[in-house]
């Protein structure tokens, strides 16, 4: 049986991409709601819906396991769907809150994600309820989910768009930034320079949480004896909208064809 992936568009191909790497064995079946991206924006009453929906269908796919590989569907659909059925579903905000909290030396922590996700105030919940000296400030950062759509990944659209997202911590001191939006890990790069343009005074850790998140599901799927040794290397794709727009990105972030799909 496979493993599910679930993003609203492109993003969770930084977490595929992980899981890849740590589970070589296993098959998967990625599903992108692109139809309906941006999720960001929606009410939380419609973000929970779409998760609902895209999740019942992988689940009626057979998949043993599911990555909700996007925080705004974590946000306001993961507990609900957790409820319906059985099958271990992981998602990925407490793990970039885990990761961001053993990274932080100031206990200074910037937050990028959806507005969606930063108006549900779930990172603060969880950060707080690990570590409650720590400070959180959440920027919401909307256009880069559909930049990164449109295939700007490393260029300077994208670097632009950074730059005036991160001008808005000016005079926060933080040392640890989390892409809290799957989307953004695909921009890594971009990120990196941006951050090494700005010549802060101190070093600001880029949190992605796609590999402790990919390595919880190992753990989950070792103990239930239910890791696969296949080594097929491959990945069904259902997307929902334009599949030529998704399968750009994909193959940008995939460049050496080293899997098998179907769309
Ligand atoms: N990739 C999604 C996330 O991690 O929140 C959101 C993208 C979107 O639908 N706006």
């Amino acid at each position: 049986r496979a493993i599910g992936v679930f993003d609203s568009g492109v993003g969770g191909l930084s977490v595929l991409k992980k899981v890849l790497e740590v589970l070589p064995g296993e098959e998967y079946i990625y599903m992108a709601d692109t139809f309906r991206i941006p999720y960001g924006t929606k009410s939380p009453e419609e973000i929970k819906r779409y998760t609902e929906e895209c999740v019942t269908y992988l689940y009626n796919k057979n998949i043993k396991a599911l990555i909700i590989a996007c925080n705004t569907a974590t946000s306001y659909g993961l507990d609900a769907v957790k409820e319906l059925f059985d099958i271990p579903i992981i998602g990925v905000v407490d793990h970039a809150c885990m990761d961001a909290i053993e990274l932080t030396k100031n206990k200074k922590i910037a937050l990028l994600a959806t507005e969606a996700t930063v108006n549900s105030k779930i990172y603060d919940k969880y950060i707080r309820a690990m570590d409650s000296e720590v400070v959180l400030k959440s920027i919401g950062a909307p256009d880069l989910v559909l930049a990164i759509e449109e295939s700007h990944t490393d260029d300077e659209y994208i670097e632009e768009l950074i730059k005036g997202y991160l001008d808005e911590f000016n005079g926060f001191e933080y040392d640890t930034l989390i892409l809290g939006c799957t989307h953004y890990p695909l921009a890594r790069d971009a990120f990196k320079r941006v951050i090494k343009n700005y010549n802060y005074d101190r070093k600001i850790r880029l949190v992605d949480p796609a590999y402790s998140t990919v390595l919880s599901l190992e753990s989950i799927l070792s103990k239930e004896d239910s890791l696969g040794d296949l080594n097929t290397k491959r990945v069904d794709f259902l997307i929902t909208g334009d599949v030529d727009k998704f399968n750009k990105v994909f193959v940008n972030t995939f460049p050496n064809k080293e899997i098998k799909t179907t769309f």
